[in-house]
C-alpha cells in the first residue's frame, strides 16, 4: 500500500514564515507545526493545501513550490511540504491550532516544532533568507 498524504503548507508574507501551535491530539498539543491537514479522497495535494488552510485559518494561498523531501508520520502516512504566498486575510487559529506565529528566517528556532516538521522549516527559512 502506498502512504497516504498529508499535506503542510510552508506559508509566507512579508519575509516572514507562519507557525501554528497544536491544541490537539494530546500527544502533539502545544508543538508547533506547518499548517495543513491529510488529502480527501480524489484531491490533489496542492488542492488540499489551500482547503486545510482556508478551513484552519480563514486565509487564501497559492502552493508556490514543493519543498524536495517526504517525512514520515505515523503507520501509513507521510507528510509533503510546499511553499505557500499568502493571498488574502489575516490567519486566525480557527481549528486544530490556539496560537500563531509569524518568525523571521531567523527566529524559526523560537518556537517547538514537531520533529518531523522541522528539515522543511529549515528549508523554508533559507528560501526566505535567500530571498
Ligand atoms: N502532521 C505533522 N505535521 C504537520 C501536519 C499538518 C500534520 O506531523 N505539519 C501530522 C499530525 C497528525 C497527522 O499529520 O498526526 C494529520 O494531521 P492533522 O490532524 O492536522 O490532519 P487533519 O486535520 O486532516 O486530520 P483529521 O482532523 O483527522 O481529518
Amino acid at each position: 500500500m502506498t502512504d497516504r498524504v498529508v499535506v503542510a503548507g510552508a506559508v509566507y508574507s512579508g519575509g516572514r514564515l507562519l507557525a501554528a501551535r497544536r491544541s490537539a491530539p494530546e500527544e502533539l498539543a502545544g508543538r508547533w507545526e506547518l499548517p495543513g491537514g491529510k488529502l480527501e479522497p480524489g484531491e490533489r495535494p496542492e488542492q488540499a493545501l489551500v482547503r486545510e488552510l482556508r478551513e484552519e485559518l480563514g486565509v487564501e494561498t497559492e502552493p508556490v513550490a514543493r519543498i524536495p523531501g517526504e517525512w514520515p508520520l505515523g503507520p501509513g502516512y507521510v507528510l509533503q511540504v510546499w511553499t505557500a504566498r499568502l493571498l488574502s486575510g489575516e490567519p486566525r487559529p480557527l481549528e486544530d491550532h490556539d496560537e500563531l506565529r509569524w518568525l523571521g528566517p531567523d527566529e524559526t528556532d523560537a518556537v517547538d516544532w514537531l520533529d518531523q516538521d522541522r528539515p522543511a522549516v529549515a528549508e523554508a527559512a533559507r528560501l526566505l533568507r535567500d530571498g
